[in-house]
């Protein structure tokens, strides 16, 4: 008994202009142009945006680095001023672009809400950011020296973003860019283009407030150009874009990172996640299964920090595995703009093909498959509806090593924890993972050294989730990049280390004389 859609294409087509027109955006903006976008939750057309030419989108990146040119002179707390203003304007629309985000992405409609709640946590963090800049006083071996480090704007940050999370990726680097003194130019996927004229047109409102009340927000402060791959190249090879800030697959990563190294710009790169967690003798279980049902089936395994692998001890497989399964049999997937459903569509029909490949893989490899099937749903037959997949596998091979962008759930069984950690770290990415343990010892093992080899180790918290606070990123193939909080801001500044000598003699570092 499949949920049914309450929405047909028509209601959501002008659902869709009614809040844009509420979130500011033009119709001519979404009605006139090439790239057709669909919405996963019918698989139906609900927009058309114009592509950028090449001569355009060079001259907005020239535009971008006019505009820093000026805003790197406006003192920090009042370049903050205006992310606390645009905080406010996703505080007023929430509710609107939240639903768009679930219509263009197929998010449930708590998850749409939640990714412009992270939206605003990070403007309020970049807020307070903005008058913490600091730089470090330094011990010098000389007398009547100082010595000192000053964080200066960068320039144009490009930012390329994924479907996934379409508007909260581009707002961690846009609020913390924007504090930093730089000018943005944003790529946002051709998927997602009508959140990204959304957020555009509401942060265009507080630019406007904040030049009202005095404020000296250059023309051309953030651009948005859509396009395809030529115009992320466009923006990763402009002289002008110091750093490149980009979210998606491994592959695009590894045409990316070279390209900028080769002009010695900075890349921050957010690339593809195959994240575990472990499931130990001690774990408590119904904490396990809800942290564990969420992280691998919401957002319908479209996360990068969505769980991948798991690994169960053998002591407990047999009483919490039947009932993992018994939650994939039954969690209710459907639109997701009906409350109770938890798992929404996938992004499209290549999508859905990837994970039946990967399926297909995986039972060629010896792995028992629940699940995966394709859900029909009434007026939506061209939208990708799937009941998410366990794979009970009894080694990590094959499709295990990969990232399917899908809610396939690889399920093995494990004895020792040293192993098990071994296992745990030898896939090629490197984003988030987590531990289910009551054991400290196995707790603070798995953060160790020795542990988790990713840039996020959680304990009784499923991979996926993280708070704004935190930096976020991995390594090995997901890049190293870090983003959002702690100190990521730093990637978006350039330093200066500063030697004052207030004497009248010039002592030379390690002694050296050189007497002319
Ligand atoms: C992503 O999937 O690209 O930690 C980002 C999380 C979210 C961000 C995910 N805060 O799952």
């Amino acid at each position: 008994s499949a949920p049914q859609t309450h929405t047909a294409n028509a209601d959501l087509a002008g659902e869709v202009d009614r809040l844009l027109a509420e979130l500011g955006v033009k119709r001519s903006d979404y009605t006139e142009g090439t790239i057709v976008v669909r919405t996963p939750i019918t698989g139906g057309i609900i927009g058309r945006v114009a592509e950028i030419g090449a001569a355009e989108a060079a001259g907005a990146i020239e535009q971008a680095h006019a505009a820093y040119l000026g805003w790197r002179l406006v003192p920090p707390p009042k370049r903050g001023e205006l992310v606390r203003l645009f905080g406010e304007e996703l505080r007023a629309s929430k509710e609107a672009l939240g639903r768009l985000v679930s219509i263009e992405v197929g998010k449930i409609v708590s998850e749409g809400l939640g990714e412009v709640q992270e939206m605003i946590d990070i403007c309020d963090f970049a807020v307070g950011l903005s008058r913490q800049l600091y730089g470090l006083t330094i011990a010098t071996e000389r007398g009547e020296h100082r010595m000192m480090e000053s964080w200066h704007p960068l320039g144009v940050t490009g930012i390329i973003s994924a479907f996934n999370f379409p508007v909260a990726v581009w707002a961690w680097n846009a609020a913390l860019a924007l504090v930093c003194g730089n000018s943005l130019v944003w790529k946002p996927s051709e998927k997602t283009p009508l959140t990204a004229l959304a957020t555009h047109a509401l942060f265009g409102r507080a630019v406007k407030r904040f030049n009202e009340a005095g404020g000296d927000a250059p023309q051309g402060l953030a651009a948005v150009l859509f396009g395809g791959r030529e115009i992320g190249e466009l923006l990763v090879d402009h002289a002008k874009v110091p750093l490149v800030s980009a979210t998606g697959s491994t592959a695009m990563g590894r045409a990316v990172g070279p390209r900028l190294a080769s002009r010695f710009a900075r890349a921050l790169l957010e690339l593809g996640g195959n994240n575990a967690a472990i499931v130990a003798p001690t774990a408590d279980l119904d904490l396990t299964l809800r942290g564990v049902a969420f992280a691998a089936m919401g957002t319908a395994g479209q996360r990068c920090t969505t769980l991948r692998r798991l690994f169960v001890h053998e002591s407990i497989y047999d009483s919490f595995v039947p009932r993992l399964k018994q939650a994939y049999a039954s969690v209710t997937v459907g639109s997701p703009l009906q409350g109770g459903n938890l798992v929404g569509p996938l992004i499209d029909g290549a999508a859905y093909r990837a994970m039946q490949i990967a399926l297909e893989a995986a039972s060629a490899a010896g792995g028992q498959v629940q699940g995966g099937e394709r859900i029909a749903i009434e007026g939506a037959a061209d939208a990708y509806y799937v009941r998410p997949a366990l794979v009970e596998i009894a080694t990590q091979t094959g499709p295990v090593k990969h990232e399917t962008f899908a809610p396939i759930l690889y399920v093995m069984k494990y004895r020792d924890f040293d192993a098990v950690l071994e296992l745990h770290n030898a896939v090629p990415q490197g984003l988030s993972s987590s531990i289910f343990t009551n054991d400290l010892r196995e707790a603070e093992t798995f953060l160790s050294a020795r542990g988790s080899d990713c840039g996020i180790a959680n304990v009784n918290i499923g991979p996926s989730g993280a708070e704004i606070g935190g930096a976020f990123g991995g390594e090995k193939e997901t890049g190293g990049g870090r983003e959002s909080g702690s100190d990521a801001w730093k990637t978006y500044m350039r330093r200066t280390t500063n030697t004052v000598n207030y004497g009248r003699t010039l002592p030379l570092a390690q002694g050296v004389k050189f007497d002319v």
